[in-house]
């Protein structure tokens, strides 16, 4: 197994038992899913965060819960958990049920939890660019102090919009943080295939910007102080950051993908580089908690998945009229 190469933080051990159940959370929220889609319980596609737990919580654990906003993209459960959404709404919703995040009319690819700060995930591929810098514009604007963490996929970075925005964001100098979380594919199309440098974030220079590489996306602390630094560098109104962190997702592209492209090894290797079980240790070996109370923090977070699915087939299928509600803001 590798190991967490990062130093120890100055964290509350609180902070740090928080973001590890939130991993924990991603990870059996997913797979509880993954599960119920083989017995056909979800509708559409849904797309899985497992493996990229670090990536996300990491991220997320740096900005301020319920101030600052994000945008979110198809593979938006990892970061809506990182939120702290609720369970129970969002397996819901991606159920489609009434009592779901988002009255059961957005499923797995558009939940938004706007009390949380996330303003959406999107099934259009770079779609969430626009509406970052639009909300990174009106914190400008009207000067809330708050930041704007957009997230996207590698195969994210040939979209048009990704110039642009880049562009806008910094030549309007906004407090935004673009953030690729680069797991090597788009679909089955590797991340070579796509582009002729090495990494994305090497293009950051082009438009001006600070361009910044967390290597092991799948270290938290690592994916957490490389945030902490840049975070604090947008809100001090230095204009945006292009940060991208390398990391793997175990599963296939979607619920639909038999992941043929990939090899089984390439696929185990990752897993030896597994996120949580790294976290697990470095937390134990730092002496920063202990065996027990690491295993009531998983024993929780099934429980509380649990329940959530317990919530969402119990819960009401929307009505027919619920169709022609909510369309137009007021
Ligand atoms: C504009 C647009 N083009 C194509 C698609 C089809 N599509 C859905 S996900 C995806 C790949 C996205 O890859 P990446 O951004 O790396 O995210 P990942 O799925 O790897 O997390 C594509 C091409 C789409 N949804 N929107
Ligand atoms: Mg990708």
């Amino acid at each position: 197994m590798a190991k967490t190469k990062s130093k120890k933080t100055e964290l509350t051990k609180e902070k740090m038992l928080h973001m590890h159940r939130l991993m924990l959370d991603i990870r059996n929220f997913d797979s509880k899913v993954n599960r119920l889609v083989k017995k056909g319980k979800i509708p559409g596609m849904t797309h899985f965060s497992i493996g990229e737990e670090a990536a996300n919580v990491g991220a997320v654990a740096a900005i301020k819960q319920g101030f600052d906003l994000i945008t979110s993209n198809h593979r938006g459960h990892g970061q809506s958990i990182a939120l702290e959404i609720d369970l129970n709404g969002m397996m819901a919703e991606i159920m489609g049920k009434a009592t779901g995040t988002c009255k059961g009319k957005g499923g797995s690819m558009h939940i938004a939890d706007l009390d949380n700060g996330n303003l959406g995930a999107n099934g259009i591929v770079g779609g969430g660019m626009g509406m970052a810098i639009g909300a990174a514009l009106t914190q400008k604007m009207k000067n809330t102090g708050k930041i704007v963490v957009c997230f996207f996929g590698d195969g994210a970075v040939n979209e048009g919009t990704f110039h642009e925005t880049l562009n806008m964001a910094s030549i309007w100098n906004l407090p935004v943080i673009f953030y690729s979380i680069n797991n090597m594919y788009g679909i089955s199309t590797p991340i070579k295939d796509m582009i002729n440098i090495d990494y994305n974030y090497q293009r950051a220079s082009a438009y001006g910007v600070p361009g910044h590489f967390i290597e092991d996306g799948n270290d938290l602390m690592a994916v957490y102080n490389k945030f902490e630094e840049i975070v604090q560098y947008v809100r001090d109104g230095n204009g945006p950051v292009l940060v991208e962190s390398i990391t793997y997702r175990w599963l296939g592209h979607s619920t639909s993908d038999p992941g043929k492209y990939r090899t089984k090894e390439e696929v185990d290797e990752w897993k030896m580089k597994d996120p949580i079980a790294r976290f697990r240790d470095y937390l134990l070996e730092n002496k920063i908690a202990t065996e027990k109370e690491i295993s009531d923090v998983e024993a929780s977070s099934m429980e509380a998945v649990e329940e959530s699915v317990k919530f969402a087939l119990s819960s009401p299928e929307p009505t027919l009229e619920s169709a022609f509600e909510d369309i137009f803001a007021d």
